[in-house]
């Protein structure tokens, strides 16, 4: 077969980048060249080795995709819209895509809902959020990138209200409903959150921006969500970069009804990490102020210590919880993003809370996704010597599982002392210097996810338990370390932790885990939920039906695994014809 001189160009385009290593992005990387491929010329680029495509984590058939967008319940159904680029596997010629579940598990494609149109938004369609009216009309207010560059905000309404699948939406005239006034920063003044009313009956929502080095969340008010007038004094504000996306909602203690906290979440565009502050929020003053005892700026709490960015939660009125979609980004190159066809998966949908003891807040997994599970292996009281290792057996899908484990570390004595040069470090550092393969006192413990034959491929998951000082107390690190996850060495492989906030003591030495193996990704649940990591590996050997799974411990202390279940699951259905029944 002739190749087309296109080909040649595509070819020469991957060449390069292959050359490159990826590292996070400060912001996303514009390849003019690579964002509008024809499909043919994917094609013949060699398109789609869908081997580490993910099987029940929400993922479009092909191309780029990135934040979660509009989240929201609808006459029965959930919509999920997300920053998609419909001609390519790199970021660019962004739209609304549009997809909707009846159990966030399983999904119907639909066309994009939201694309470039009008003067308003010419130049792209950015990320914003969904707001469902009192008369039960769904409002979206999302960025669109205006003939002059600039960022404004605008409205967009369903055009048929009797159509549950909401398929098409109606942007007014009157758009831009917030364009970027004197002061403002009209090249980073973006993604509207959701709106809520004050006691007033004013409408309020929050725009993220920049004054130089700091980051803002600027509120708007509005009596008839047209209209919108900023209020003079930030929300909040901090020295840390561009704030994106930023979320703001209230939480209730567990059992203190009536006493409310609001969460204010922001998306890092500097260093791509995400913070939460939650803390006391006034309507009638417009002043929030977070809690004294939680940090602010770079060493906030994170929803996630890994890969997961420009999330955004929801209501759910059907269940009564809240929900937190967040994007998962590749760290394979940019020249294996085209090659596959595809880059960005969406983080499985975690009900949020805040913790009964109010120090921070709480993720699992929406209880749909057990509907997956199939084939079941159970393990109770093994014991594991330091040192040692064992494979679970019995799954016939490691490279696609869910594993709940319990481990209980035997003697908490034989803990490391805590390196006082590590005070004021962040987790990641001291799990850098520790990673799985340093043995230590009390760990490292834990899985060895998508492990080739003979172990040379595998990412650790686990924890290590160190001494603080003279009294009894411990720092627990929890830790995602891919550095033998692929014997590609192109890769980014940063080694992800946080220091989980579990009373080993109390806890008798016990840690609870569980992790979500879905062959490209590695997302994990530490102490029922009070820390979460997600990562993105790409083994070459440890794929499909040849990956495995182990327990292993590296520590001096012995740890018995007081139970481990672990799940095959079966793959999410994605239909991309809307005729076809949903589940
Ligand atoms: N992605 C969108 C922006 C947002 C950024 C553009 C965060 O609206 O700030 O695709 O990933």
């Amino acid at each position: 077969m002739a190749i087309q001189p296109r080909t040649w160009v595509v070819f020469l385009l991957l060449a390069l980048l292959s050359s490159s290593w990826p590292v996070a992005e400060a912001s996303h990387r514009v390849f003019p060249d690579l964002q509008s491929l024809e499909t043919e010329a994917e094609a013949e680029a060699g398109r789609a080795d869908d081997t580490l495509r993910t099987g029940y984590h929400f993922q479009p058939p092909m191309h780029w995709i990135n934040d979660p967008n509009g989240v929201m319940y609808y006459k029965g159904l959930y919509h999920l819209f997300y920053q998609y680029n419909p001609k390519a596997a790199v970021w660019g010629n962004i739209v609304w895509a549009h997809a909707v579940s009846t159990d966030l598990v399983n999904w119907v494609m639909l066309q994009p809902a939201i694309y470039p149109s009008a003067p308003f938004d010419v130049n792209g369609c950015w990320s914003g959020s969904a707001t469902v009216l009192p008369d039960g009309t769904p409002a979206i207010m999302y960025t669109g990138i205006d003939g002059d560059g600039r960022q404004v905000q605008n409205v967009a309404y369903p055009k048929d209200l009797s159509d549950p699948y909401l398929r098409e939406w109606v942007k007014p005239d009157y758009n831009p409903v917030i364009a970027p006034g004197a002061g403002v920063n009209a090249t980073a003044f973006r993604d509207p959150t959701t709106a809520w009313r004050g006691p007033d009956g004013l409408w309020r929502l929050v725009v993220g921006t920049k004054d130089n080095h700091r980051g803002l969340a600027v509120l708007y008010r509005s009596r008839d969500f047209r209209r919108w007038v900023p209020v003079r004094r930030a929300l909040h504000h901090g020295d840390t970069g561009m704030w994106e996306c930023p979320d703001f909602y209230p939480v209730t203690p567990h059992g203190v009804p009536g006493d409310v906290k609001h969460v204010l979440k922001v998306s890092l565009d500097l260093t791509r990490f995400e913070y939460y502050t939650f803390g006391a929020y006034d309507h009638a003053t417009e002043t929030y102020v977070p809690d004294a005892a939680l940090p602010d700026g770079n060493d906030g709490l994170r929803y996630d210590y890994g890969n997961f960015y420009a999330s955004k939660t929801f209501l759910d009125p059907a269940k009564h919880r809240r929900v937190l979609w967040g994007w998962a980004n590749e760290s394979d190159s940019t020249a294996d993003d085209v090659r596959k066809g595809w880059a960005g998966v969406q983080a499985i949908p975690r009900k949020i809370w805040l913790s009964a003891d109010g120090k921070q807040l709480m993720q699992w997994p929406v209880t749909e996704v057990e509907s997956l599970r199939g084939n079941h292996v159970n393990i109770t009281d093994r014991l594991v010597k330091g040192g040692d290792y064992f494979e679970v057996l019995g799954l016939t899908t490691p490279a696609q599982a869910d594993v709940e484990v319990s481990f209980a570390a035997m003697d908490l004595d034989k803990a490391e002392q805590f390196d006082p040069a590590w005070r004021g470090a962040d987790a990641q550092t001291v799990c850098a210097a520790r990673g799985a393969d340093v043995e230590g006192g009390v760990g490292p413990f834990g899985l060895w996810v998508l492990a080739s034959d003979e172990l040379k491929e595998r990412t650790a998951v686990f924890f290590r338990v160190f001494k603080d000082g003279d009294d009894g107390k411990h720092v627990v690190l929890m830790c995602n370390d891919p550095s033998r996850s692929s014997y590609a060495d192109h890769l980014y492989k940063p080694t992800f932790a946080g220091f989980i906030d579990v009373n080993v003591t109390e806890t008798g030495g016990k840690i609870p885990l569980r992790t979500l193996i879905d062959h490209s990704m590695v997302e994990s649940f530490g102490g029922h939920g009070r820390m979460s990591i997600l990562s993105r590996v790409y083994p070459t050997e440890a794929v499909g039906d040849k990956a495995r799974l182990y327990v292993f411990n590296h520590g001096e202390s012995d740890v018995k695994v007081t139970h481990l279940n672990a799940y095959d699951m079966r793959s999410a259905k994605i239909n991309t014809d809307i005729d076809q029944p949903i589940r």
